[in-house]
């Protein structure tokens, strides 16, 4: 049994807050022995005793709760506290100054009509444990070190930007123009390397997504190491979080992981303000406890810092216990109420509970208790604890760090369920900021909000300059690798260039044989990085077990079961292939970091992260649309892709739309091929834009499960497969024939060419069929050409790529693919006058055939052939009756139900 700390001494003792003490002599009596073997044998002997009486018990069938969390106050006692080695009152200056230019970027961005929305209240709980990571512990990457990593709370950003502006690094112009980014002058609103390149390294506001990035950065940084690519070691990954956020599920997924690998690199911290946005995290409960026991019961090391230094002579005084009983038992809506009111309130409501409290603070002013900080406030506090923790070896840390929502806005805002939205202060609020931050600014000055730096020259300038020389500044900076990787001919290639002659196989199997030859390539090799997620033997690539091996930070301590054979599970310290196990969210995660390492770590790695397509863009869509933001750079493969090719697994395997998530991502690069080396041309052209070209791109590709004969390459086809679409059968211009044009991708671009045959052979028509790797690239071609079309009406109309390539090969357009007709209709606008009938796969998937599915889903050869032939009648080209009888000739069902209804 798992339970978290009762809130009282006497509850404790009890098991239970409600059952009453049977007999009080007894108990006694057990204290007063042990006290004895503390006073006598020493803490550790007391320790082994009870460790030896609860296994007594246990085996007894006594169930004994295990404890996971214990009281309510800091970790670390006061005389074990590190000392702080900063100057404590330049920095509380310089951090007013700080908090004051948060605030004021926010409404200033919100004065007049600009409504533009920004948060003060949430970094003004985070500004200490903020401003200590800062001034202590970040190292800039330099010649020393490689530099930390820090994740933001994203909405904390104005405190980030205000401290980069104090350092120096943005300007006053920039932050008047906080969250005006369309002309490029102004500042982000949250961290995103796409806008801000030089500043952001992470992109984390959407809440959840920062935590688990940061696990698996950590892990990654493990890998480099281990792999002899990178020396990480010294550098830590700093995770802030709200308490809030803690309710995502991916913000705790990765504590698991991150407490087996041991990631000692890595650091969070809570902003435990007990708000998020509505209200209270925890009003009934507390989430520093609850959080506590989460972490523990993982495996981290969690340091709790609940309270500042000014409690510590009350807690010194509390000899009865109470106080801490009392700080136990509170809840944090109480707390929270606390912080909205005042001294007065607080000394009749907290204090005053017990007779034992309220004497404890009998001798101060209303204005002391009022002053009793918070541990998330307190830089001695903060310091140790974060101290402890980039000391710590062997677990990964949490510290959870209770602070005050809005702290310092007063009427504001602070400690109020409306503080989270609080973003326009009126001049008696900011008045009030000003007098409690000490800024030095007059009544008059007030009215404009100014942004404010220490005068060159001042204590606190020079003092900032020292810190910055220490250290280095901006942690956040993105760096460039100096000299790309070569990357290799599109020949290397040559083993899925060629016809497969009798050999069917799937594209799959293709890729895998690609990525084989990029694995032993001498000089890209060692830097690519295969991510599963526990789907290898699904795309055949066990193989790879043996070759490269599974990385493993703690090597392989057992014996496979499967050691004596030849694709055996070699797990090992240098292994080359990221098994995540079942969690897509997880094997992104590490996707990012290294599709990103360029930036973080200055050197290239080359992931190719291949998953059931269903579980990729449609799960884990969020964390993509982040990696596009992050400007990573990498592989992401859609395997068992097609609602139609991955026929047995049904409804929710049978991927009909992903394609369609991946069109919305501007740097997404997506391809549906269908023949090996369409797979070939287009990893190899990944490879030159994102290698060679540091492209800030990355690549999507389906690949399918069907085998089939694949042609050797044609030549001068290379250019079409990139675009998007080339020809891959001409049409018979021999005799006169009506003539469609005909257009297929992925598995279903085989129906298209069968169809070809039907038309020919029972109907006398003429295709030409064209191969679309992309539909999505020829629509942002389209696109591209009608915005440009738009925007210069006197210029010569620019045609689309889809336009010129059907230029001369005359007949209406039937186009088909494995996704739903959306996905194929991207290319409607741009066929000109001609007609377009679309076929796709819309509707819920099912278990079947192949065959039955195809037909089912109205895209089989018979569909694009009765399709196109109805087109030809519609233009008067052949009869109506022709079409009929197609229709009857293949057996289609005129009455059979939609597959989007059944
Ligand atoms: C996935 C996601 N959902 C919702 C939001 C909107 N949002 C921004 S901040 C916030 C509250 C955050 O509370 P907490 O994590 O406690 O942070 P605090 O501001 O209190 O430090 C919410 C709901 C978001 N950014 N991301
Ligand atoms: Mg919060």
């Amino acid at each position: 049994m798992i339970e978290t700390q009762p809130s009282s001494p006497a509850a404790a003792r009890n098991g239970s807050a409600a059952s009453a003490e049977p007999d009080p002599q007894e108990t006694l009596e057990w204290i007063d022995a042990l006290d004895a073997v503390i006073a006598t044998e020493g803490p550790a002997r007391a320790r082994d005793l009870i460790d030896q009486l609860t296994a007594r018990a246990r085996t007894r069938g006594v169930d004994i709760p295990v404890h996971l969390t214990t009281p309510y106050i800091n970790t670390i006692p006061a005389d074990r506290q590190a000392p702080f080695p900063g100057d404590h009152d330049i920095e509380e200056r310089l951090r007013h100054y700080v908090r004051w230019n948060a605030m004021a970027m926010v409404v200033r961005a919100n004065k007049e009509a600009a409504d533009l929305g920004g948060h003060v209240a949430t970094f003004s709980s985070a500004a200490t444990l903020v401003d200590v990571g800062f001034n202590h512990f970040w190292h800039a990457p330099s010649a020393t070190h490689g530099g930390d990593l820090v994740y933001f709370q994203g909405h904390s950003s104005p405190g980030v930007y205000a401290r980069a502006f104090l350092e120096g690094r943005i300007s006053d112009e920039q932050l008047k123009y906080f969250r005006r980014e369309v002309d490029g002058k102004g500042l982000a609103s949250y961290p995103h390397s796409w806008l801000m390149p030089d500043f952001w390294q992470f992109a984390t506001v959407s809440m959840g997504l920062g935590p688990l990035q940061g696990v698996y950065q950590a892990r990654y940084m493990k890998y480099l190491h281990d792999r002899g690519i990178v020396d990480t070691s010294g550098r830590k990954v700093w995770v802030f979080l709200g308490d809030g956020e803690c309710d995502e599920p991916e913000a705790l997924a990765g504590l698991a992981l991150a407490a087996r690998e041991r990631l000692d690199n890595l650091i969070f911290v809570v902003n435990c303000n007990l708000q998020r946005l509505d209200g209270p995290v925890r009003g009934n409960g507390k989430i520093i406890q609850e959080l506590e026991g989460v972490f523990r019961g993982a495996g981290w090391n969690v340091l709790k810092v609940v309270w500042g230094r000014r409690w510590d002579p009350l807690l010194a005084k509390d000899t009865t216990g109470k106080l801490v009983q009392l700080m136990g038992e509170t809840v944090d809506g109480d707390y929270q109420t606390f912080k909205s009111r005042d001294g007065k309130y607080v000394r009749d409501n907290f204090f005053g509970k017990y007779p034992e409290t309220a004497r404890l603070v009998a001798e101060m002013s209303d204005d002391d208790v009022w002053r009793l900080n918070r541990g998330g406030h307190d830089p001695y506090k903060v310091y140790a604890a974060y101290k402890a923790a980039a000391d710590h070896v062997g677990q990964p840390t949490v510290i959870l760090a209770k602070t005050v929502k809005g702290y310092g806005l007063g009427s504001a805002g602070e400690g109020m369920n409306v503080a989270h939205q609080q973003k326009k202060l009126v001049v008696d609020q900011l008045r009030a900021f000003r007098d409690r931050f000490a800024i030095p600014l007059s009544d008059a000055q007030i009215e404009e909000v100014p942004f404010i730096r220490p005068a060159a020259g001042s204590p606190e300038a020079n003092y900032l300059k020292e810190r910055i020389a220490a250290l280095g500044s901006v942690p956040q900076r993105r760096r460039n690798v100096e000299k790309p990787l070569a990357v290799p001919e599109l020949a290397a290639f040559d083993a899925i260039l060629q016809d497969t002659g009798d050999r069917e196989i799937s594209t799959t199997m293709a890729f895998v044989r690609g990525l084989g030859v990029l694995v032993r390539d001498k000089e890209l090799g060692p830097r690519i990085v295969p991510i599963v997620a526990d789907e290898s033997r699904t795309f055949g690539m066990e193989g790879m077990f043996r070759q490269i091996g599974i990385y493993s930070g703690g090597g392989q301590l057992y014996r496979p079961q499967d050691a004596d054979q030849l694709m055996w599970y070699r797990e090992d310290k240098n292994g080359q292939i990221l098994q995540e196990g079942i969690t897509e969210a997880g094997a992104i995660s590490s996707w990012v970091a290294a599709a990103t390492a360029y930036s973080t770590h200055g050197v290239q790695t080359i992931p190719f992260f291949i998953f059931y397509s269903m579980f990729g863009f449609q799960r884990i869509g969020d964390f993509i649309w982040a990696a596009g933001d992050m400007r990573s750079r990498g592989f992401l493969i859609g395997g068992t892709s097609g609602r139609t090719t991955l026929n047995g697994e049904g409804l929710q395997h049978e991927d009909g739309h992903s394609h369609l998530i991946a069109s919305t991502i501007p740097n997404c690069v997506p391809y549906d091929p269908t023949y090996a080396y369409e797979v070939a041309v287009i990893m190899r052209d990944g490879l030159r834009r994102m290698i060679a070209n540091q492209e800030d791109v990355f690549y999507y590709i389906t690949t399918l499960n069907e085998n089939y004969h694949h042609p050797a390459k044609p030549d001068g086809i290379d250019e079409g497969i990139l675009k998007g679409m080339y020809l891959l059968r001409a049409a018979d211009e021999s005799k006169k024939m009506p003539r469609v044009q005909l257009i297929g991708s992925g598995a279903i671009l085989r129906e298209v060419e069968a169809a070809a045959d039907l038309l020919r052979d029972d109907f006398g028509v003429a295709a030409d069929v064209w191969s679309a790797t992309s539909f999505t690239l020829l629509r942002r071609d389209g696109m591209e050409v009608d915005r440009f079309n738009l925007l210069h009406p006197e210029a010569e109309p620019k045609r689309s790529y889809v336009e010129t390539m059907l230029e001369g090969r005359p007949g209406p357009v039937v186009a088909a693919s494995d996704y739903i007709k959306t996905f194929v209709d991207q290319i409607r606008p741009y066929v000109g006058k001609r007609a377009f009938h679309a076929l796709g796969t819309d509707g819920f998937g099912r278990s079947d055939t192949r065959k039955q599915l195809r037909s089912f889903f109205e895209v089989d050869r018979r569909y694009v052939a009765v399709a196109a032939l109805l087109q030809l009648a519609n233009e008067g080209l052949i009869g109506r009756a022709r079409v009929a009888e197609a229709i009857a000739k293949y057996e289609l069902d005129p009455e059979k139900p939609s597959p989007v209804s059944v």
